[in-house]
């Protein structure tokens, strides 16, 4: 940083994620004791699994694992998420990748907000998934235009913000000081609101339209609707959520149980009715917010993904309506088509790694002039690394938004997208997450090829 008297983008980050979190303990109770219950289970399965733990710490992620989730927040208009990318990059957050949620039956597409370089990953991956809905798919036109009219009136974010948003940009960075008033005020973007904007009528009709139409029209801002801390062992968590309380959904999403964990395994607890009042002093509910927690893997190339999808498609006739345990055999045997080990997913291409000097590499190996990876490899002068998933799986993981829609299946939306769109809106191109893996793959291979060579 130039300007010495201006705090890093990773540290806005890092005070606004723990502002944040702080913030939904208070106003969901039940998220403090998901965070209790995933803090013991990570604990005890370092303490039971030291080589796991040497892995995460040699690979800078044991730092970052108490610190590490990702929230979720929609919004209404083309300017609201403009803004949001502005203010998301106060705190090093930039959109990558885009998710057609249309595809599950919900009218939104989205982006992940999230940091991108190593470092900036290493201190706080915060990320945050963020959908815009999309009015053009609501069928009646007077209804969508209500909805519209409705958002039209709403300024989500505080003059402070505003303010604090275009002084970061001018001085590119805030002061000590300036950052602590710009994470104030930017949670107020993301805070609850039990009053609603809108009549019980009017409520009900975008209801009816959609649950999710209704939550994002009817208050005054994108309320943050979950908040995911991480845990090495989710199955284990998933267990002892009852007995804490909580009403998790059925099964866990995404891959199985394996060896070599890739992408991402998420569960949930159920949305809470939460009280609200309309205008006009009428009482309601509306459930909206929930907890969830998940398990990341290794990230995936093209080819590996669609060996993903292509599983998880085959299993879905399997595992349709089985309980957690016996969807997840089911889900591990269709998924012994998928190598679960490390050397193998990387010789075929199917996963992102990292490769670096070992030891030996770094004293003597050199100079040998051997260019092949897999060679340098088997000679123990280069280790290669899983590179971690840090993106989303919405659609395979349809299940978390339906759980959280008290179960209603529509398909009134399926495949729209439009990524066009979606980044006019925004304002800026989202960034291929794959490119992301693909080019720190690239580097790290440069620079260990380089180094035995120099
Ligand atoms: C976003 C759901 C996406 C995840 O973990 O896949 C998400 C939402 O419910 O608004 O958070
Ligand atoms: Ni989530």
């Amino acid at each position: 940083m130039s300007n010495p008297t201006l705090v890093s983008s990773d540290e806005i980050r890092d005070r606004f994620s723990r502002a944040m979190s702080a913030m939904y303990q208070a106003e969901v109770p039940q998220y403090e004791t998901l965070l209790e219950l995933v803090e013991k289970v990570n604990r005890e399965t370092l303490e039971r699994d030291p080589v796991l733990a040497e892995r995460l710490a040699s690979h800078d992620e044991l730092g970052r694992l108490g610190v590490e989730r990702h929230g979720a927040i929609r919004v209404g208009t083309a300017e609201e998420l403009a803004m949001l990318r502005r203010l998301f990059a106060v705190m090093g957050m930039f959109p990558v990748g885009y998710y057609d949620l249309s595809e599950a039956g919900v009218p939104v597409h989205s982006t992940a907000f999230r940091p991108i370089d190593d470092a900036a990953l290493a201190r706080n991956p915060f990320r945050i998934f963020t959908s815009l809905l999309r009015l053009e798919l609501i069928e009646s036109p007077a209804l969508r235009e209500r909805a519209a009219e409705i958002l039209s009136r709403r300024d989500i974010f505080t003059t402070g913000a505003r303010e604090l948003i275009e002084l970061a940009e001018q001085q590119g960075g805030l002061s000590n000081e300036q950052a602590d008033r710009f994470v104030a005020e930017a949670l107020e973007t993301f805070r609850w609101h039990q009053d609603a904007t809108v009549d019980m009528e009017t409520h009900a009709a975008l209801h009816a339209e959609h649950r999710l139409i209704a939550d994002v029209v009817c208050f005054r801002g994108p309320h943050i609707n979950h908040l995911t801390p991480r845990t090495l062992d989710i199955d284990e968590a998933q267990r002892r959520m009852p007995e804490m309380g909580m009403n998790s959904k059925e099964v866990i999403e995404g891959p199985p149980r394996r060896d070599c964990p890739i992408l991402l395994r998420q569960t949930s607890f159920k949305a809470l009715e939460e009280a609200i009042r309309f205008t006009g002093d009428h009482q309601g509910t509306h459930s909206a917010r929930f907890g969830e927690i998940e398990q990341r893997g290794v990230a995936l190339t093209a080819e590996g993904r669609a060996l993903y999808d292509q599983l998880l498609g085959e299993s879905r006739k399997r595992t349709a309506g089985l309980g957690n345990e016996e969807h997840q055999r089911e889900l591990g045997k269709v998924f012994a088509g998928f190598p679960d080990c490390e050397d193998e997913l990387r010789r075929r291409g199917l996963a992102f790694f990292e490769y670096r000097l070992t030891q030996a590499g770094k004293v003597g190996g050199t100079k040998g002039g051997e260019q092949d990876l897999d060679v340098l490899i088997e000679q123990g002068l280069v280790e290669a690394l899983p590179i971690t998933y840090e993106d989303f799986l919405p659609v395979s993981a349809a299940g978390i938004f339906q759980s959280n829609l008290g179960g209603e299946q529509s398909e009134a939306y399926t495949g729209n997208a439009n990524r066009d769109a979606f980044e006019q809106a925004l304002g800026a191109a989202v960034t291929d997450e794959l490119a992301l893996y693909a080019e720190r793959e690239r580097l790290s291979r440069e620079a260990v090829l380089g180094a035995l060579v120099g």
